[in-house]
């Protein structure tokens, strides 16, 4: 039996050029999602990843597959159904699974053979019998997996080409911020996986630089810390020698000894929402754990990177609250947090998260012709009707942000600094080309956005 799992590009993400352009190895990372759903498939299955990111391939000079199972986030959607009608011309059942089939159940449900909501661990192996007795169901519910049992992924399958390998330690936030869709897509449990099996899987993985995807790294709790420590010194432990990023929310420089730990273990860089840099705008996204503590977020920063980890800061533009000036004034906030890397996005209301439904019911949502608008939903590009902002202003803020804190004079800084507290020169440097290099990948995108909606955009100023 022979299995097609496949990772849908996005046109305007998608990184086909790896080989043309040296800077898209950092742009372009492994779907874990597939990795994992092929630890669960059974051997008598002859499984082949296809991550269409690295490039589509010719499907119909491939072998004919029994079952195809497609992974796809919002943004991928419309690609995600132009590969199912693909294969279900050719008669081959079609299984889509992740977050949008989640959130987008019947919008899914109308464009493949099966759908699967939910994590996939408890259900894909019923998939795949029934399957095999050409008795799929219309719909499975995996909910929530046990944690333990996540299997080890199958890193062998997608072996080279990536810059990065990716692992998942533990899933589920309890923040519950109002954008995000991890709560309600994996709850506000937090789980943690076994340790043993995270160290065995990150021996399991090939590349030296490894994403861990958590959401949430550390959790925020007391006995959340305590495992985290616990799992980094068996890394230490184990000896990996992998170096490794992550997101974590900014408790993380609250323990001294944490921060050892996660060093010692390999952390050489996390991504940290800060979202706003007001109190207010923090409270209008429901983060409202940044607020506690009455924390010096400048004093935060220089703690964790005192342990050599570089900090990469996200915020948000467009929240009701922001106001002309917001991209400037959130460059200038990043640069007095000492920031390695800022990356600033557009609120964007994904399905399933609290902003979609309260966007929703104000008739905020300006690309709302789906699916062929969910191509926009990457975070980079203005999707809904902002408070304050027309659809030229908003664009205006996020460069003028991007422009600010990637401008040479500002990169040149932040590398010398970095040079003289002997903290990754290089790297420091090269993510910050990266970005500055994705910054001006957008700008050209917004030219031909603007061209697209700007006219059924049809902003309406609300103050
Ligand atoms: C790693 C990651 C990335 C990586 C992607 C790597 C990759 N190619 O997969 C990068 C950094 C590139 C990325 C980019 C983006 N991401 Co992202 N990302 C994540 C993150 C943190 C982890 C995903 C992951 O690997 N999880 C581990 C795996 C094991 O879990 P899983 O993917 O959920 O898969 C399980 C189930 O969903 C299910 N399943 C999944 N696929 C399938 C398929 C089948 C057939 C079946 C049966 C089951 C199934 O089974 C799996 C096992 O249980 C998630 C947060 C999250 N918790 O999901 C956000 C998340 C998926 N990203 C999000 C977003 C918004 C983006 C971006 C649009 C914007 C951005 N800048 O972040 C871009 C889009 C890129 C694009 N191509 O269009 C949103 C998506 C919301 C949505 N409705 O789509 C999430 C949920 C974060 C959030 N804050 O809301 N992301
Ligand atoms: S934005 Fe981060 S902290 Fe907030 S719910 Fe999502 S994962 Fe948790």
């Amino acid at each position: 039996m022979r299995l097609y799992l496949i990772n849908p590009s996005n046109p305007l993400v998608s990184v086909v050029k790896v080989k043309e352009n040296w800077w898209n190895r950092y742009r372009v990372w492994k779907p874990l999602s597939l990795m994992v759903l092929a630890g669960l498939t059974p051997p008598e299955w002859e499984i082949t990843i296809v991550d269409e990111n690295l490039g589509a391939p010719d499907y119909q000079a491939m072998p004919r597959p029994d079952l195809v199972g497609i992974t796809t986030f919002t943004s991928q959607a419309n690609r995600a159904y132009e590969v199912a009608a693909h294969f279900r011309n050719l008669g081959v059942p079609v299984v889509m699974g992740g977050i949008h089939a989640t959130m987008c159940l019947d919008e899914v449900t109308e464009r493949v053979d099966s759908v699967v909501t939910g994590e996939a661990e408890s259900i894909w192996p019923q998939v795949l019998e029934d399957a095999r007795h050409g008795n799929l169901k219309r719909r499975y519910d995996g909910g929530l997996a046990q944690i333990d049992d996540v299997p080890l992924a199958r890193h062998d399958l997608l072996a080279g080409r990536y810059a990065f390998g990716a692992i998942q330690t533990t899933r589920g936030c309890p923040l519950n911020c109002s954008f995000c869709s991890v709560t309600a897509f994996n709850g506000a449990r937090y789980r943690q996986r076994p340790i043993a099996d995270v160290v065995r899987e990150f021996q399991l993985i090939p590349e030296k630089r490894v994403l861990v995807v958590d959401d949430n790294l550390i959790g925020t709790r007391p006995e959340h810390i305590a495992r985290a420590k616990d799992m980094f010194c068996a890394m230490a432990q184990a000896n990996l020698r992998k170096e490794w990023i992550a997101q974590a929310t900014i408790n993380f420089a609250d323990d001294e000894e944490l921060l050892a730990l996660a060093a010692k273990a390999g952390c050489r860089g996390v991504f940290i929402g800060f979202e706003s840099p007001t109190p207010e705008g923090l409270l209008e996204l429901g983060k409202k754990f940044n607020l506690l503590k009455a924390r010096d977020f400048r004093a935060s920063v220089r703690r964790i990177q005192r342990h050599n980890i570089l900090v990469v800061g996200s915020f948000v533009i467009g929240l009701d609250i922001d106001e002309l000036g917001i991209g400037k004034h959130i460059a200038e906030v990043a640069g007095q947090y000492g920031l390695d890397n800022l990356n600033v996005l557009f609120l964007t209301p994904l399905p399933g998260t609290r902003l979609w439904d309260q966007m929703k019911s104000q008739g905020r949502i300006a690309l709302d012709v789906f699916p062929e608008d969910w191509k926009y939903y990457t975070l980079t590009f203005p999707v809904a009707r902002y408070n304050h902002f027309s659809l030229d202003a908003i664009i205006e803020e996020i460069t003028s942000c991007d422009r600010r804190f990637y401008s040479m004079p500002r990169i040149l800084r932040r590398v010398w600094s970095n040079l003289w507290q002997r903290r990754k020169p290089l790297v420091s440097m090269v993510a910050n080309l990266s970005y500055r290099n994705n910054f001006r990948l957008n700008c050209k995108e917004y030219a031909e956005f603007k061209r697209y909606c700007g006219a059924r955009y049809n902003c309406v100023k609300q103050s």
